[in-house]
């Protein structure tokens, strides 16, 4: 009797509670919309864009990604508006009679159909995914393409191509393909440090560089032009400035790259003075400059620094100011990143920024 009573209380209590499903809706959908605003007004977010991919494994991803959004849209549709339809029609009304409703148990056909759709659903999603993935992973490498050894490093990115002996940094230039002259650049990952994830959604998915442990991947873009992505895994602290830039040149742009990109250091007699402070003071243990005692591994090589638009992994322009800032104090661009600031005087850094900018 006693617990009967409660239940009642209880049943009276929530009809009397105001929650509209409808405003309740609304809410979250304003809530959304504000919290993304700043994120669609940056035009920066709008430069990485899975739907727009250029590359066959991007393709391949995205056809993928449209069928799973449409069965899983149809799936949602389907299941909101069954829901909206049910609170609707069976809302609360000032004639219903104040007590609980008849208490039904459920229906086995009902139960069997919402269990045995969507284990379909998920199985046919699993085979298409698996499908896709072994596609891309499996598709045969042909024996002209590029091959490029990238290495992630807390915070930035090494490239090596051994079939041209270049070593560069953050940057990555690879041709292009096309019907005429197909051209896949077949990358090889490894890690100096933790684990990283490099991911151009324009281009290929994302795959993970794991110490001790090699993967692949590789691209063959179908258009010139600047690409951007981001290490995909959280590495440190600086992890959100570990940008990349593909360059998909056209092949004479390429070849010209290549070209320069072999050739050793420029060494004008000019900068000397910058040059020797380069070579006395620790910057020579932790970077390459070819053609000097400068055989550091554990920065980015700066032999050809002036070939590339931005410094610090794409998250700081390369311009002589810019330079100068980096090299008084990395950590005013990207603290915790692993370039100490070297206590130069203002001279000094004036002219190693002088020699610096000579490397073209
Ligand atoms: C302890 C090692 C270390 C020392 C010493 C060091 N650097 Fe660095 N340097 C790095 C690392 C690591 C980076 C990459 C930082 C990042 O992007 O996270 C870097 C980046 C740079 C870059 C930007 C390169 C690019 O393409 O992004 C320049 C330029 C540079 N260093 C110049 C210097 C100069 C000049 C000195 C000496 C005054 C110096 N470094 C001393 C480790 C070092
Ligand atoms: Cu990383």
């Amino acid at each position: 009797m006693h617990v009967k009573k409660h239940i009642r209380k209880l049943w009276t209590m929530q009809r009397q509670r105001a929650f509209s499903p409808i405003r309740g809706c609304l809410c979250l959908l304003a809530g959304w919309f504000l919290v993304s605003l700043p994120a669609l007004a940056d035009t920066r977010f709008v430069s990485t864009n899975t739907f727009l991919p250029e590359s066959t494994p991007a393709r391949d991803i995205y056809y993928l990604a449209l069928f799973a959004l449409t069965v899983t849209g149809s799936v949602f549709v389907v299941v909101a508006a069954l829901l909206f339809y049910a609170t609707f029609k069976f809302r609360a009304r000032k004639t219903d009679p104040d007590h609980e409703p008849a208490q039904v148990y459920g229906s086995t056909q009902v139960e069997l159909a919402w269990t045995v759709i969507p284990i379909i659903i998920i199985v046919v999603l699993f085979l298409t995914t698996s499908r896709i993935i072994f596609a891309i992973q499996d598709a045969p490498q042909p024996k002209d393409d590029l091959k490029v050894t990238v290495v992630g490093h807390q915070f930035w990115w090494e490239f090596r191509y051994p079939e041209y002996g270049i070593v560069t940094a953050n940057e990555l230039h690879v041709p292009l393909s096309t019907d005429q002259h197909p051209d896949t650049t077949y990358l090889t990952l490894l890690s100096a440090d933790v684990d990283h994830s490099f991911w151009v959604p324009e281009l290929a998915g994302k795959t993970d560089l794991i110490p001790n442990h090699p993967n692949e991947m590789w691209m063959d873009p179908q258009k010139a032009g600047i690409y951007y992505g981001q290490c995909a895994q959280f590495c440190g602290v600086e992890h959100s400035k570990m940008l990349i830039r593909v360059y998909v040149d056209t092949p004479a742009q390429f070849q010209s790259w290549v070209q320069n990109q072999q050739k050793p250091a420029v060494d004008d007699p000019s900068v000397a003075a910058g040059k020797n402070i380069f070579m006395t003071e620790a910057c020579v243990n932790c970077h390459t400059i070819t053609g000097t005692q400068a055989k550091g591994t554990y920065g980015p090589d700066l032999t050809h620094l002036m070939s590339r638009d931005t410094i610090a992994s794409g998250s700081v322009q390369n311009t002589p100011a810019d330079l100068r800032a980096w090299i008084k104090d990395p950590a005013t661009f990207k603290p915790g990143c692993h370039m100490p600031a070297m206590q130069l005087s203002d001279q000094q850094i004036d002219q190693v920024v002088a020699y610096l900018t000579t490397l073209h």
